[in-house]
């Protein structure tokens, strides 16, 4: 990769989206949590795995690790804190960090969220971060229900942090349709939603997913009709335009996608959907935003031009207020007025 182009996607000021906390954690953050060595190894493993044995299950295994390792307040604040501080030395400049709840012993879901609350409060990077809290399609009606309730109750508390809730998990378990209500009532109570769509094959999911209109969209790997999908949801999503979560290296690694030339995310390209460039979880797959970046540059032909767009198109589809927009949407003007040298080759 040529070296100035390495420095473009650094320096960039970037947004992300789509970043689950636990899965975010590096290796350099989770000694920090006193995660034991040979626990790092076998996180790091999954990423030597060949194409072809590659998949969810084995990513969903791996998440244990990190959970493990924040399983007190203590840790879940210093683990936030330091993720922050990551995803600002590398030029993000919002992130939307994503967590589900959880209680463990000497830790309820409500001190998880508090932790998670008190850390991006305390941080001091140059970086704008709000918090989705998610709701796991492998939990019960009654856990998620429980999950929920909880949620809009630290939303009431903290609305300017607290900005959306997400359905994630793995996608072989649950279903959007038993907990679609659950959604719905977050958004009357003006809570955003996203939700992951299309990991594996279900079109009949993808299309309730899609009439329930989130304001994004995670994934979509099986939507396109090339890509196990079916044209009717193509073609509604292409009248809805919602904006898409794209997770290039997670895809690769869950062997969703085989390699980055096969990427469904060609055809959001081609017929000009709105997308966004995502890590999802850059500790298990040891990815950074400047990287997916640089392969969304390498293996799609992106130009400057075209990725200082994606992330000017990134802000809008935030779930920041209408100021905060201008605020980041000024920040990358500036920056290109700045660092005009990259526009102009
Ligand atoms: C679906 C995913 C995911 O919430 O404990 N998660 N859900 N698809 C994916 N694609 C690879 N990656 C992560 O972070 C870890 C949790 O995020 C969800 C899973 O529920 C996982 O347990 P938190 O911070």
């Amino acid at each position: 990769m040529d070296s100035s182009f390495e420095d473009f996607c650094l320096s960039l000021p970037k947004i992300e989206l789509h970043a689950h906390l636990n899965g975010s954690l590096s290796d350099k953050i989770l000694p920090l949590l006193g995660c034991p060595y040979s626990d790092i190894c076998n996180y790091q493993k999954l990423r030597n795995i060949p194409i072809g044995q590659r998949n969810l299950e084995n990513v969903f295994k791996t998440f244990a690790i990190a959970h493990k390792a924040t399983s007190s307040s203590q840790t879940v604040y210093l683990a936030t804190l330091n993720l922050i501080k990551e995803f600002a030395a590398d030029n993000v400049i919002y992130l939307e960090l994503r967590t589900t709840p959880r209680n463990e012993e000497g830790m309820s879901a409500e001190n998880y969220i508090e932790s998670v609350i008190k850390a991006i409060q305390d941080s001091t990077n140059r970086i704008l971060v709000k918090l989705i809290l998610s709701l796991n399609r492998q939990h019960s009606l009654e856990e998620c229900t429980n999950n929920l309730n909880l949620i809009l109750k630290k939303q009431s508390e903290y609305p300017d942090i607290i900005k959306g809730i997400d359905l994630s998990g793995n996608p072989i378990h649950g279903s959007f349709h038993d907990l679609k209500h659950l959604f719905e009532r977050g958004r009357n109570n003006n809570l955003f939603t996203t939700i992951h769509c299309g990991e594996v094959v279900n079109s009949k999911e993808i299309h309730e997913i899609l009439e329930f209109r989130p304001e994004r969209i995670g994934h979509a790997c099986y939507l396109h009709p090339n890509y196990n999908g079916c044209i009717q949801n193509w073609n509604l999503l292409k009248e809805l335009r919602l904006p898409t979560e794209i997770c290039l290296t997670s895809n690769i690694v869950t062997g969703t996608v085989d390699i980055y030339e096969n990427h469904h995310v060609q055809e959001w390209i081609k017929d000009n959907l709105p997308f966004s460039l995502n890590t999802d979880d850059k500790g298990i797959f040891n990815t950074s935003l400047s990287q997916e970046f640089q392969i969304a540059k390498k293996f799609f032909k992106f130009s400057a031009p075209d990725l200082w767009k994606i992330s000017m198109n990134s802000i809008e589809d935030s779930f920041a207020n209408a100021e905060e927009k201008i605020y980041l949407k000024m920040k990358l003007e500036d920056w290109k007025f700045k660092n005009y040298k990259f526009f102009s080759q």
